[in-house]
């Protein structure tokens, strides 16, 4: 297949083209006439095939030369698929464990053959049905205290890194989706927003006059576009995550980038408070008082499995060009890298705090949004909830550097969904 151009693969010629594949042989059996695929892509923007053999289970994810939500009249380069297979080799040596293992990829069909993961299921779909997945939240932070710090200056050479933020500086697409669909779509009248209406017209329309607010989104987008410190995930929501009970995986890395340490962290956290502030309208099946309280205590179980590992990282694999031993500890000074620290972590909270705010209101505002609310079907509960997020979400952006702790917010949470606050 490596020299042919580019063709779609579909359920009835993967089998054919993809024969010769060692990888696909090895792990489904040597005859690929019994083998069978079926196509469960329900992202944004790929094809995914899950692919029975009589040995054994792959999937096969493969780019489209378009944006597959929209069409072809958003072409979309299948360059994203080289990205997403670096990022991955990466996110694999730096965070061991927490990614599908990759079989075998080809540039050309920008298709990557990896492992099947189950009894797994995508943790949105997860926290839609109530459930609490015991090990995810710890499992998320400790992927991106050290995904975040070993991608960075202040572990990598920096040969290596000036190398590697060369690389990932042609995935200029997605960032360039990123930059338009969540910084500055949901703040204007965009050609493919979409919110519930007529329900939330009066506050879009008062987002969309809050001068602060924009300001602030516009600051964040510069940060995205300007802060290059690690190679973030750069899609980090409950959708690119896969768990079960005794298991967390991280998939989908194609807006992969050289972007700012808060920027996954914030997007992951936003998906939980939107899965909170959703979990009203999923309660026909029983209270879900339990699972509110489950997602607040993820975040901050995720938060601080983040802070701690980034700190235990910071004390022992602090081995590049930033904040070097040499200026602190080798002069007996631990307490000056204690004080660095602790303004960077501060800077990274900041940040975060923005970031989530900013990702809250495009789910609701802009092209993509999120299945929590997209499947309440009370349009009218569906936008009680979203308001409330949405005015979480502004609060975030806007008090990010007066914000002190989670519990702060936890409860800003609380007031906000059971109406004490408006
Ligand atoms: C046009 S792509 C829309 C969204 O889907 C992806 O998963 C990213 O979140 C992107 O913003
Ligand atoms: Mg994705």
């Amino acid at each position: 297949m490596q020299d042919r151009p580019f063709e779609a693969l579909s359920v009835d010629t993967l089998a054919v083209r993809l024969a010769d594949v060692a990888a696909m042989r090895d792990t489904l059996g040597e005859d690929p006439t019994a083998w069978r695929a079926r196509e469960v892509g329900d992202g944004n923007l790929n094809l995914v095939f899950i692919v029975e053999g009589p040995r054994g289970t792959v999937v096969v994810k493969q780019a489209l030369p378009y944006v597959r939500l929209v069409g072809d009249s958003w072409p979309l380069p299948l360059k994203r698929s080289f990205f997403e297979y670096h990022a991955l080799t990466r996110q694999a040596a730096r965070a061991p464990g927490r990614v599908p293992e990759i079989f075998h990829f080809d540039e050309a069909q920008a298709l990557i053959v990896m492992e099947f993961l189950s009894p797994h299921i995508i943790l949105r779909k997860a926290l839609i049905e109530g459930r609490e997945p015991p090990r995810m939240a710890r499992d998320l932070g400790l992927f991106m205290a050290r995904t975040l710090f070993r991608g960075s200056d202040l572990c990598m050479p920096a040969g290596a890194r000036k190398a590697d933020l060369a690389l990932f500086s042609d995935n200029v697409e997605l960032c360039d989706i990123t930059e338009n669909l969540v910084f500055s779509d949901p703040y204007f009248d965009a050609p493919m927003n979409r919110h519930t209406s007529p329900q939330l017209d009066p506050l879009v329309a008062e987002l969309r006059a809050d001068r602060d607010l924009k300001v602030e989104a516009q600051r964040l987008k510069h940060r995205f576009a300007a802060g290059a410190e690690t190679l973030v995930h750069g899609d980090l929501h409950t959708g690119s995550v896969m768990v079960s009970e005794g298991d967390t995986r991280v998939i989908d890395p194609e807006f992969a980038f050289y972007g700012p340490m808060g920027f996954d962290v914030g997007m992951l956290l936003a998906n939980f408070w939107m899965a909170y502030f959703s979990q009203r309208g999923h309660e026909s099946a029983g209270a879900r008082d339990t699972m509110r309280a489950f997602l607040l205590a993820a975040i901050e179980t995720c938060w601080e499995a983040f802070r701690a590992e980034f700190t235990l990282l910071w004390r022992t694999e602090r081995t590049g060009m930033l904040y070097q031993h040499s200026l602190f500890e080798d002069q007996g000074d631990a307490l000056g890298a204690q004080q660095a620290l602790h303004h960077f972590m501060h800077d990274v909270w900041t940040d975060m705090l923005g970031f989530a705010g900013i990702e809250i209101h495009r789910r609701i505002l802009g092209l993509a949004h999120n299945a929590e609310f997209e499947e309440i079907e009370d349009l009218d509960m569906r936008a009680a909830c979203e308001a409330r997020a949405l005015k979480f979400g502004r609060h975030l952006a806007v008090n990010r550097r007066a914000i002190q702790s989670l519990t702060e917010i936890g409860a800003l949470a609380e007031m906000l969904d059971q109406g004490e606050v408006s």
